[in-house]
């Protein structure tokens, strides 16, 4: 059988508040995304996924939905997406949604059924308990779960006088899954509405939390906070694999493609059972093994740039090691929950470096194994907030969560408050959402310059800003697409080849091989920002062939400059 699209295809991920705005009020919409369709083809990717555009009241960015089978108003209309849709065909991109299923918005019909009385109907399709109460008799919750947004998993609700559980926001009650009906109702509602309007798959959104393992309280690994993370309890549970065959015959019947957000699950049998292709269940999947580096517990709780290269390698050589096996994998370093690569893994102080470390991070992500997945941005090395902004900038509930929390639980300690803003600067969401980039006019092309962006324009967009990049044969986004077109060309080395690490202990040059049927590259990126020296001619003699992607134009055999990497390509 033929190797399916999705194997050899680079996917492009837009985030519809910012990514273009073609109605002045300050936030993206669907008829932004269709007027770049020509340019996100330009870039030579295969497919776009559009983070959720459903009806929601946007308390975590359209990840609280309130209607599946509905659009955001100021995002447009169902008929938007249609036209979309067909747009893509014609064009030969295809096309996925996110599948947001794991929780609903609060404001969803379902949860205000739910939660209007014990009898309802439809009670049980969401995860309801009643309250434990301690020695005091002071009401608590049902465990000490933490939820992944801070504070504790569960809410009380007055109403029926019972917690539900929200692995997330508040505002997002978990669905249970365990109801078949509820099942039945997803799938139709958010699955198959969507299927039949002729979209090509999914991005499953936390596929591995539908199955909680158990309600029992976490461990307690951190004795100074009240609520405790849980992943290990209510990630990867026993009916999991069930629920995912159900739903891939749904998905099957219309060929669509997956891929799931897989956190907290670290070993590879693990993440080989929801991807192998025996199973069924998933295409594949996006490990957080690599996006996770240099984050604390929880998240915000660290320093900036608190990792090594031998970190990063090893995280690298564990999402790689699907290459080979019947599951697949994906190379990714960004998303719209991630900072902005270029200033969590390279260096984008002086424009030198900065434009050496996009092409570097470029070269590495191309290199490895998997469908490539590259973020909004991305393409042209957009880069963190600067440090100066405010927090008042920052929008994302993750964020503000977290610094909230440590306001009230130092009594306002300026130390403490210095150290959470640092990490927001380093790790927050909000970086990625900053608006796209699109020219040098006021607003960055983003909106008119009389109009409000949602959220604050970069200070940087007059001198990054794609039509500057089009017009110039050095910049990062001509890189990237030369990087695609050869990735796309040669699937055996770039897609197919098996990682294999040449040092992983190595502190400064990253050093690695893919291997092919016939073919092989070599893989060279210095992370630093000194020259190194490195030992081409034991495997070249003094016959060095031209790199086939490089970021410095001449090739000394005897070293690597700062930041410089290279990709050579080799017959076996
Ligand atoms: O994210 C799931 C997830 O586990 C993390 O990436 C999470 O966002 C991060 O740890 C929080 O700091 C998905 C979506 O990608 C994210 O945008 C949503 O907020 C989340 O699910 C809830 O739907
Ligand atoms: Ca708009």
């Amino acid at each position: 059988m033929a190797s399916p699209w999705w194997k050899n295809a680079s996917i492009y991920q837009i985030y519809p508040a910012s990514f273009k705005d073609t109605n002045d009020d300050g936030i993206g919409d669907l008829p932004g995304i269709f007027s770049k369709l020509d340019y996100i083809q330009s870039l030579g990717v295969d497919a776009i996924w559009i983070c959720p555009m459903y009806d929601s009241p946007q308390y975590d960015m359209g990840y609280d939905v309130s209607n599946y089978e509905n659009v955001y108003t100021p995002y447009g209309t169902v008929a938007d997406v249609e036209q979309i849709i067909k747009a893509c065909h014609e064009r030969g991109l295809r096309i996925l949604l996110d599948l947001v299923v794991n929780h609903t918005s609060h404001q969803h019909a379902w949860f205000k059924e739910s939660r209007s009385s014990k009898s309802n109907p439809k009670r049980d399709w969401y995860i309801w308990r009643p309250a434990k109460y301690d020695t005091n008799g002071n009401r608590q919750p049902p465990n000490n779960w933490r939820s992944i947004f801070g504070g504790s998993a569960w809410e009380f609700d007055g109403e029926t006088e019972e917690y539900y559980l929200h692995l997330f926001a508040v505002q997002q009650p978990d669905l249970n899954w365990e109801n078949d009906e509820t099942r039945e109702a997803i799938y139709k509602s958010a699955v198959t509405f969507w299927l039949d309007k002729g979209i090509d798959g999914f991005r499953v959104d936390t596929v591995n939390m539908y199955s909680k393992r158990s309600f029992s309280d976490a461990p307690v690994v951190n004795a100074e906070h009240e609520f405790q993370p849980a992943h290990t309890l209510y990630c990867n549970g026993p009916r999991i694999h069930e629920y995912l065959r159900e739903m891939g015959q749904i998905l099957s019947k219309y060929n669509a493609v997956t891929v799931g957000e897989l956190p907290g699950t670290p070993e590879i049998a693990d993440v080989l059972s929801y991807v192998s292709a025996t199973e069924k269940q998933l295409s594949m999947v996006f490990q957080f093994d690599v996006v996770d580096i240099g984050m604390g517990e929880p998240r915000f709780n660290t320093t900036p740039q608190n990792w090594t290269l031998p970190d990063l390698r090893a995280r690298i050589a564990q999402t790689q090691a699907l290459a080979g096996t019947d599951g697949w994998c994906t190379s990714f370093l960004e998303n719209h929950d991630q900072a902005r690569s270029i200033s969590r893994l390279g260096d984008h102080e002086t424009p030198e470096n900065w434009l050496l470390s996009a092409k570097l991070l470029a070269m590495m992500t191309t290199a490895l194994s998997g469908t490539l997945y590259i973020y909004q941005g991305q393409e042209i090395g957009m880069i963190n907030a600067p440090d100066d902004w405010d927090i008042s900038e920052y929008k994302d509930l993750d964020s503000l969560n977290w610094y909230k929390f440590i306001k009230d639980t130092t009594d306002n300690n300026p130390t403490a408050l210095k150290k959470a803003k640092q990490a927001l600067t380093h790790l927050a969401r909000d970086h990625a959402r900053i608006p796209m980039q699109w020219d040098d006019t006021a607003n960055a092309g983003f909106t008119t310059e009389s109009a409000k962006p949602w959220m604050r324009v970069h200070d940087n967009y007059a001198e990054l800003n794609v039509k500057e990049q089009e017009a110039d044969s050095n910049s990062v986004f001509q890189f990237w697409r030369e990087a695609l077109r050869l990735r796309k060309s040669l699937p055996d080395v770039f897609a197919h080849g098996i990682f294999r690490d040449t040092d992983p202990s190595h502190e400064s040059v990253f050093i690695f091989e893919k291997v092919g049927e016939s073919q092989e590259l070599l893989v060279l990126l210095n992370f630093t920002t000194e020259t190194k020296s490195v030992d081409l001619a034991a495997k070249f003699g003094d016959k060095l062939p031209a790199a086939s992607i490089k970021n410095y134009e001449d090739e000394p055999i005897e070293v690597l400059r700062p930041l410089e990497g290279r990709v050579y390509l080799l017959e076996k």
